[in-house]
């Protein structure tokens, strides 16, 4: 394999784990504290985990290890979405299972999800896992985006698991993958099969945590890399002058990855879903916003400027929202076919016309035409608009050139205003783990083990006091069902780990609403150039402003 010089150095480097993690297995004992109740809907939760429900809150310390000796052979999958530090989980679980036990086996189950259902998997040895420590992507096994809910599902994993001896699954996953890791462990009590299951915290989005979850893993890496783009456009535009940068960042619903790397890079705009959906914002409100600062700027002789859009906002725009729904009432079953056979964009146009409100028509003829049809191409399995691949960022520079170019009319205005576009996901999810995530993601899989070990089931790695240096965190468990409360998902109510979105009442957010007006018009702009691996800690350790700010 041909590899990079930071590839073959970050080989080397060796994985900080919390103290109480360090010396060995044999001197980490464990300290149960109370029982646990979920964080609402309790009645309904426990009635649906009847085995896995209320279980001990548990924390690992120094002390003789008292847990049962035993073989262990595990299997572990990746799910969902990449996120830098996946392979350093699958590295810390596997030292740690060899290290107990040179007879421990941990089978890599292939393609996400559908590798445990198909038995499609490679078992580990120290050549295969020295090849990806401290290594971004998922490639180790690779990952996949199947959802293991039915109990038909279940039974089929339970077999595979008992062809193979397996004694524990751990599931590298978001919320949708960590509940269904509680949903799997609750069956594999059930059916007393004698297999526990452990959940990882992982994905770039941030929208994975709670008062158990500092971060998810991942998040610190992706939108490292995305300020350090942002700030090198940043300072392309201060060079230059003459562009207006329009920065679309992922990260689904949430808009943590945009607030992250605004307190990062201080844009001069930087919108916020979650506010966007309090202040029930329409698309014109919003344009008018940006417009604002692109005018006060070029007041000031500054033609140029960066805004940075989260993924999710339209969905949060309520006029927007309601155009989306009317849509896909308006191509549902075979109004679809009957759509896309008119011949010209003017036949549509004058069909989508005849089908809409007239509040959504409005809403929908302010929208550039580039837009109005992407809503009629992308569609999902189930015929629905697919938000996340409007290009929200192309959207909102055209409103704001017809705002300008009104003002312009109106004679408020003068300045020039050149838009480029940039959407910022792909880049980041693979990036070599900061070491920050290095680190959290070795202990996250390091501590599943310990958790495994101690015959746990149904519980999520914890690693908390993040925001410390890793010596400083705290190793231990938390039942899954602790975070779970009951949603209305696709017309049912389903046990689901609640969705965190940005808290405007939050430091973070607190934090960028008071600078945001003078980043607005200033050019108050912070370049922080790469990721760095090796130097002083305080380059190279520290973690996220949000957890920064969360924890101060
Ligand atoms: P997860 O929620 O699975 O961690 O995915 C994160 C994410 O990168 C989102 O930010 C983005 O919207 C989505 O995945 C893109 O999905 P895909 O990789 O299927 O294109």
């Amino acid at each position: 394999m041909n590899i990079s010089s930071l590839q073959k150095a970050r080989y080397e480097y060796t994985p900080k784990l919390p103290q109480m993690l360090r010396g060995g297995i044999a001197e980490i004992s464990v300290l149960e504290g109370a029982e646990t109740k979920s964080v609402a809907d309790c009645e309904k939760i426990q009635a649906l985990f009847p085995n896995t429900y209320g279980k001990k809150e548990i924390v690992f310390q120094k002390g003789q290890n008292t847990s049962a000796p035993k073989k262990q052979v595990v299997g572990v999958i990746l799910s969902g979405g990449q996120a830098p530090g996946g392979h350093n989980v699958i590295c810390g679980l596997y030292d740690a299972l060899q290290s107990t036990n040179p007879e421990n086996v941990l089978y890599g189950f292939k393609n996400g999800p559908i590798g445990l259902i198909e038995d499609d998997y490679v078992i580990f040895d120290d050549a295969y896992i020295d090849q990806y420590r401290n290594t971004g992507g998922f490639d180790i096994i690779g990952s996949g985006r199947t959802k293991l809910e039915t109990n038909e599902q279940f039974a089929v994993v339970a077999e595979v698991c008992k062809k193979h001896g397996i004694t524990a699954v751990v599931i590298i996953g978001g919320d949708d993958s960590n509940t269904n890791a509680a949903v799997l462990a609750e069956y594999f009590a059930a059916n007393h099969t004698g297999v526990q299951v452990i959940g990882c915290p992982k994905t770039i989005d941030g929208d994975l945590k709670n008062e158990d979850i500092d971060c998810s893993f991942g998040f610190d890496t992706a939108t490292k890399t995305y300020s350090e783009i942002i700030g090198n456009i940043q300072r392309d535009a201060n060079s230059a002058k003459k562009y207006w940068h329009f920065v679309k960042v992922m990260g689904r619903s949430a808009s943590h990855v945009a607030l992250e790397c605004a307190l990062k890079t201080q844009p001069n705009i930087c919108l916020i879903s979650e506010e966007v959906a309090e202040k029930k914002m329409s698309l014109s409100q919003i344009a008018d916003y940006i417009a604002d600062s692109v005018e006060a700027r070029a007041a000031r002789g500054m033609n140029f400027g960066v805004a940075v859009i989260p993924e999710g906002v339209v969905e949060f725009v309520p006029e927007f929202a309601v155009l989306i729904a009317e849509i896909n009432e308006l191509l549902a079953g075979s109004k679809a076919d009957e759509f896309n056979a008119l011949p010209s964009w003017d036949e549509k146009y004058a069909f989508i016309k005849n089908g809409l409100t007239k509040e959504s028509m409005e809403v929908f003829a302010i929208l550039p035409q580039g837009i109005q049809q992407q809503l009629f191409l992308e569609r999902d399995p189930h015929g629905n608009v697919q938000v996340s691949l409007i290009e929200s960022e192309k959207l909102f520079s055209a409103m704001v050139a017809d705002k300008l170019s009104a003002r312009k009319k109106a004679g408020t205005y003068s300045g020039k205003f050149s838009p480029l576009h940039h959407f910022l996901g792909y880049e980041g999810r693979c990036a070599f783990p900061s070491n920050f995530d290095a680190d959290y993601c070795y202990s996250l899989g390091y501590n599943a083990f310990m958790l495994i070990q101690y015959g746990y089931n149904g519980y999520l790695s914890k690693i908390s006091n993040l925001s410390k240096p890793a010596a400083e965190w705290v190793a231990g468990g938390m039942p899954i069902t602790k975070m779970m409360n009951i949603e209305r998902r696709h017309g049912e109510d389903k046990p689901v780990i609640k969705k965190a979105l940005v808290e405007l009442d939050g430091k973070p957010f607190k934090f960028f609403e008071a600078h945001r007006e003078a980043w607005a018009v200033e050019t108050a702009y912070v370049y922080p150039g790469a990721i760095q691996y090796y130097g002083p800690a305080e380059v190279c350790d520290l973690t996220t402003r949000t957890l920064a700010l969360e924890k101060e």
